[in-house]
Formats: structure tokens, sequence, C-alpha cells
């Protein structure tokens, strides 16, 4: 047994392996269950009592030299593989990230944003859950007013006197703009608005306005006309004309609805426009002298305007797209088309 121990040695210092496939059968070879050491093992059981600690100890090295002999080989046969491997085709063109395009309410909210900074406005932001007194109160609107009803005002809290609620209208921003900033104030507020109203092509109860407010002193309608023009031309082409119809708000007086000549058929009338030739835009108004009062504003020195439009509807207009769900809708293949719109 001795000398078939101290053979074993021998072998396994010259012990190689080439692959993992071939150390694994050096395993079964030496310790495998019928391996050449566990056959020593075996007959480990009948040696003579008086040398079964010398062999034992001896078997035991032995065991222990295999098992790291066998290991080692594993490993460095597991790295030259990995050395050997045919490597990467670093000069292969990757492959193309799926990327995903802006949303055209978005776009556009950023074109009509665009516009008024370029005019010299300021962009301010407010919060969406808001309180009676910014989204009514503060704007003229008399305590019995429809939109102070459940049935078109979303209401997070009652029972107080000054309500929490969605806000119904970006204006609680402009009212917090006054509140806040020095005069004179120019300002676009983008943003999320929540109406009570059932869903349809032509109304939804989220959607998003952007409102603007311009006071000063000696500001007039003529400056409010020609705002809300040079506004279109950007928007929907230099050639773009506008009306205004008489029209009323609780915050604005003298207030007036504004159309666009339809820039499909220019003017002359077709289905996009319903043969009028002009497609409704956005209101506006002179800031009635109520509304600043309750702001803290002389209104016998400072007087402006303010405008409001739905996000929505002017790109709808933009693209001729007929149903505003289609906007909320998460259709790919709806939503993909406006991938290269963000010019103005
Ligand atoms: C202050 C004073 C006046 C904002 C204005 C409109 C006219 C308007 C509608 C357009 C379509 C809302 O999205 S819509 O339904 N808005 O017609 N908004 S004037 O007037 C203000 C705002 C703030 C302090």
């Amino acid at each position: 047994m001795k000398e078939a121990i101290e053979q074993i040695f021998k072998e396994l210092n010259e012990l190689k392996a080439q692959t993992a496939k071939e150390a694994e059968e050096a395993r079964i070879r030496f310790l495998g269950k019928k391996g050449e050491i566990t056959a020593l093992m075996e007959q480990f059981r009948s040696v003579a009592p008086e040398l079964k600690r010398e062999y034992g100890q001896k078997l035991n090295e032995l065991k222990k030299a295999a098992t790291a002999r066998i290991e080692e080989l594993k490993s460095l046969a597991e790295v030259s593989a990995v050395a050997d491997a045919p490597k990467e085709d670093l000069t292969m063109p990757g492959d193309a990230f799926p990327l995903g395009s802006r949303h055209p309410v978005s776009i556009v909210r950023q074109q009509i944003v665009d516009i008024f900074r370029k005019f010299g406005y300021d962009v301010a932001e407010g919060p969406e859950i808001e309180d009676d007194y910014h989204v009514f109160e503060a704007l003229n609107f008399p305590p019995n007013h429809p939109a102070r009803e459940m049935q078109d005002t979303f209401f997070v809290s009652s029972g107080h006197l000054n309500p929490l609620l969605l806000r119904t209208h970006t204006s609680s921003v402009q009212v917090r703009t006054m509140e806040t900033q020095p005069l004179p104030i120019r300002v676009v507020c983008p943003g999320r608005v929540f109406r009570n109203e059932a869903i349809s092509a032509r109304a939804h109860c989220i959607f998003h306005q952007v409102e603007g407010l311009y006071i000063d002193k000696d500001v007039t309608f003529a400056d409010l006309k020609q705002a809300i023009l040079l506004f279109a031309r950007e928007m929907f082409g230099p050639e773009t004309e506008i009306r205004m119809r008489p029209s009323y708000f609780p915050f604005t007086e003298p207030s007036a609805e504004v159309d666009v000549s339809c820039n499909i058929c220019h003017g002359k009338g077709c289905n996009i426009c319903k043969g009028t030739g002009w497609l409704e835009i956005m209101g506006c108004g002179m800031v009635d002298p109520n509304v600043l009062k309750a702001s803290g504003i002389d209104p016998a020195q400072y007087s402006g305007f303010a405008f409001g439009m739905g996000v929505e509807r002017i790109a709808m207009l933009k693209w001729q797209v007929n149903d505003l769900r289609h906007y909320f809708e998460n259709d790919m293949r709806f939503l993909g088309e406006f991938a290269t719109a963000t010019e103005v």
C-alpha cells in the first residue's frame, strides 16, 4: 500500500489537464466511486492495526493533495478557456435602442410657452390642489356661480369657508403671482386642470391649459390684441389672421373669444372649420378691476390683460386630430406620429 500511495503522489505531481473536462476525468480516476484513492481507502480497512496510524495519515494527505491538485487544474483550464474564446467583434454595429418621443400635448405646451418667453414673459407653476379663494374668490366668481358646484368641480375637502379642490383653471397661479411678485407682471402659467365633465371627443375631466397675464401701467385692449395676433402667427403661420367675439368671464371685463383663420382652407371654408373659415383657439380680456383689487393692486394705477387656452385644443387644431381621447389612450401608433414635430 505504501508504494501505491507514493506512486499516486508522483502521478499527481505530473498530472496535466488542458480542459475542465480532462480535469473532471482525473477527479473520477482518483477520487470517483471506483477511483484509485477510493480503492486504497477500502483496502485501508484490512491494514494491520499497528500500521493503521501511519497509513491513515498518508492516505488523508494523499486525498487532500489530489483534491487540491484537481481543483487547481480545473480553474487553470477555465481561465485558458476564457482567454482562448473567440473575441467579440467590436466593429459590429450596436443594437438600436427603441427611443420614445415627447407626447404631442407636451410638445405644443412647450411651443406655446416658448413663444411667450420670446415675448419677455416669465413662466410660473403652482399647486394642482388649490383652495376656493385662489380658484374662485380672488377671481370675482360670485358665491353661487355654477363652477363652484360639485357637478363642475372636484372637491378634496368641504364643509368650511375655504375648501380644497382640484383647480379648474391655472388662473390661481396668476393670483399667487400677483400676491407675491412686484409689478409689472408678465407671466404664462402652464399646467393640468380638472373639471367634473363626462369624457367625450371634445371634453375630458383632465386637460392642460396655458394662461397668461400682463399687468402694468396703461395696458390696453390694443396691447392684448397685438399680443394675441403675434402669438397666433408664431403658432399657426405668418399668414394667420385673428378675430375677436364678445364673451363673458367673471375675471375679465371686457372679455372675448379669439378665432384664427383656418390654416387648412385659409378662410375659404372646409370641414375642419365647419365652413366658417375660422377656428376658436382661446379666451381673453382685460383683467376685471375687482380681481386686481383682491390681490392688492390699485386698478386706478394699473391695468392688465389675461388670456387662456386649452393645450389639447391647440394641438387638435395644429394636427387636425378630431378626438381628444387619442391624447390619453397611449396608443403608440398615434403617439409615434409626433416623433419629429418639435419645431414651431
Ligand atoms: C387672472 C385674471 C384673469 C384668464 C383667462 C380665459 C380668458 C379663457 C378658457 C380657454 C379655454 C379656459 O381652457 S379653457 O377652457 N380660458 O377663456 N382665461 S381670460 O384670465 C385671468 C386669469 C388670471 C388673475
